[in-house]
């Protein structure tokens, strides 16, 4: 057993917040790094230490692997919490941690290159008895025998790559007459995109809903399952909206998912946080999917109904401690929600909305939590994921968690930048989620082709009035023009939001 004094967090915005927090109240120190293009960015002022990794891309920054272990080395951080993304689910640099007696706060690096291996993945899932949806069971070259295979299982059927995975490197045949084609882009865009061009078919499941198990798995033999999540709410393989738990898994089908999960993690040696992904069919049999093996983005929904703190129970994992509470210690208590509001503009097809935080005010009060790495004045920039904040709601039950994130959404003021609040708004009131009943395919069938929606009069009037008296106040205050040097833009065109309703302002 060892214990960690230092850790270095290889990432950047809220999820850098959100270690550094855990960090700070287990008396651990912290160190930050940071690229150029972050140097007025928050994060790295919530850690004891920050180093200039310089660069502007993740590139030249947050994926410099050599340098990241110099950093680390160079602060005497004895291990190193790789967050999301970046260098988090990489093989290679979390061996170079083992190499250079670093601690990798994850899983081992043979299991991180084992299950970044979609086919080696789904041996494991077969080999432990967890269901899988039908497919060829290896890699398959040969155009003859992969269309002779899904000419078999018969259509539709999905051509994936076994590099690929969380829905890049896949492509969907609907019939027979197309699939030498598509399976030979399939296998070109393999090659291009991960250097791997190895694919496989699997059968097209109809109308999936996304469900995935938390894991967490000590160096003593002992794991749990902290319940599902469910990320059904996705646009573009993009998850928008997830929440614990279900509305749809019984406690006997959670149990029997947890287990699956359990069983294929110890199949492989996993130990860490992980999650277990599914696709869950109409008939609510489920088929396993792949595995994450970094702390993933929703987590604070499992944190909330579980009253866990997962950064903790990393921290402890890779000390070598065993899990301190056992399955039958895990319950559920109430519901979470957690929407991710992305700087886009859901009200034009997603595009990615860019610029300063003009006005920044985020949502508060009981059961509202904020994980964001931005604040008033600061840019979304081109650089990195445009996501502003993950806004998670907690009640006693779904209805009233519904209720209180769509009081939190409204209670959002953004100035700025267009944000995926609307959707959000849009789905939280839709029937078809409230009820429970949805799917994967949820924005396709019920967000595609909305029109605009014209703002009303009162709205127009409002905005103009609001736009001179900017401008009006523009060319006297001066300390204005480090804000912004054109007149601010409020968004006033849709009024969903509570503070885009009021009428005076000021
Ligand atoms: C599938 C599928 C249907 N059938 N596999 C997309 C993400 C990647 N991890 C796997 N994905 C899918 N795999 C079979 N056999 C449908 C999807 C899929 C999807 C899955 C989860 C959440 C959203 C999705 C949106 C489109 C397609």
């Amino acid at each position: 057993m060892k214990t960690i004094k230092k850790v270095l967090v290889a990432n950047r915005g809220e999820i850098a917040i959100r270690v550094f927090r855990t960090l700070r109240e287990m008396g651990i120190q912290s160190v930050a790094v940071y690229s150029e293009s972050d140097k007025d960015a928050r994060f790295h002022r919530l850690a004891d230490e920050a180093y200039c990794l310089g660069g502007t891309t993740s590139r030249e920054s947050y994926l410099r692997q050599e340098l990241l272990i110099e950093v680390i080395k160079k602060s005497g951080a004895d291990a190193v919490h790789p967050g999301y993304g970046f260098v988090s689910e990489n093989a290679e640099f979390a061996k170079r941690c083992e190499e250079n007696g670093i601690i990798f706060i994850g899983p081992k690096s043979h299991v991180i290159h084992a299950l970044g291996d979609k086919i080696e993945a789904k041996k494991l899932a077969v080999k432990a008895g967890v269901p899988v949806a039908p497919s060829t069971p290896d890699s398959i070259d040969d155009v003859k025998e992969a269309k002779a295979f899904a000419d078999k299982i018969g259509y539709p059927v999905l051509v994936k790559a076994s590099a690929g995975g969380g829905g890049k490197g896949m492509k969907k045949v609907e019939r027979a007459e197309e699939f030498e084609s598509l399976f030979q882009l399939a296998q070109a865009e393999a090659i291009s995109a991960f250097g791997d061009g190895r694919v496989f078919i699997e059968k097209y499941l109809e109308n999936p809903r996304h469900i995935e198990i938390q894991m967490l798995l000590d160096e003593h033999g002992n794991g749990v399952w902290l319940n599902e999540r469910e990320c059904s709410i996705q646009r573009r393989n993009q998850k928008v909206i997830e929440e614990a738990p279900s509305a749809v898994v019984t406690p006997e089908m959670r149990r029997e998912m947890g287990e699956c999960a359990i069983r294929l993690a110890k199949e492989v040696g996993y130990t860490n946080a992980g999650t277990c992904e599914f696709l869950v069919d109409k008939h609510m049999k489920f088929y396993f999917l792949e595995v994450n093996t970094r702390l993933q983005v929703e987590h604070p929904v499992t944190e909330m109904t579980t009253g866990l703190d997962l950064v903790r129970e990393q921290i402890h994992i890779a000390e070598g401690k065993p899990l301190s509470f056992s399955q039958s210690d895990v319950k559920i208590n109430g519901h979470a929600i957690e929407c991710r509001i992305y700087a886009e503009d859901s009200e034009n097809n997603f595009l990615p909305s860019i610029g300063k935080l003009q006005h920044y005010v985020e949502p508060q009060g009981l059961g509202v939590r904020v994980d964001s790495g931005v604040s008033q004045g600061g840019e979304i920039s081109m650089y990195f994921d445009p996501m502003i904040a993950k806004l998670v709601t907690h009640d006693s039950d779904r209805e009233k968690a519904i209720d209180k994130m769509l009081r939190a959404l409204r209670e959002y003021e953004i100035v700025g930048v267009e944000t995926t609040i609307p959707f959000c708004i849009f789905t939280l009131e839709h029937e078809a989620f409230r009820s429970g009943q949805f799917d994967t395919h949820f924005v396709q069938n019920f967000y595609n082709n909305r029109t605009k929606k014209e703002p009303s009069t009162e709205v127009k009037e409002v905005a103009a009035a609001l736009a001179a008296l900017l401008s009006e106040k523009q060319k006297k205050v001066s300390t204005l023009n480090h804000v912004s040097q054109s007149t601010p833009q409020p968004v006033l065109n849709y009024p969903t939001t509570n503070w885009e309703r009021r009428k005076t302002y000021r």
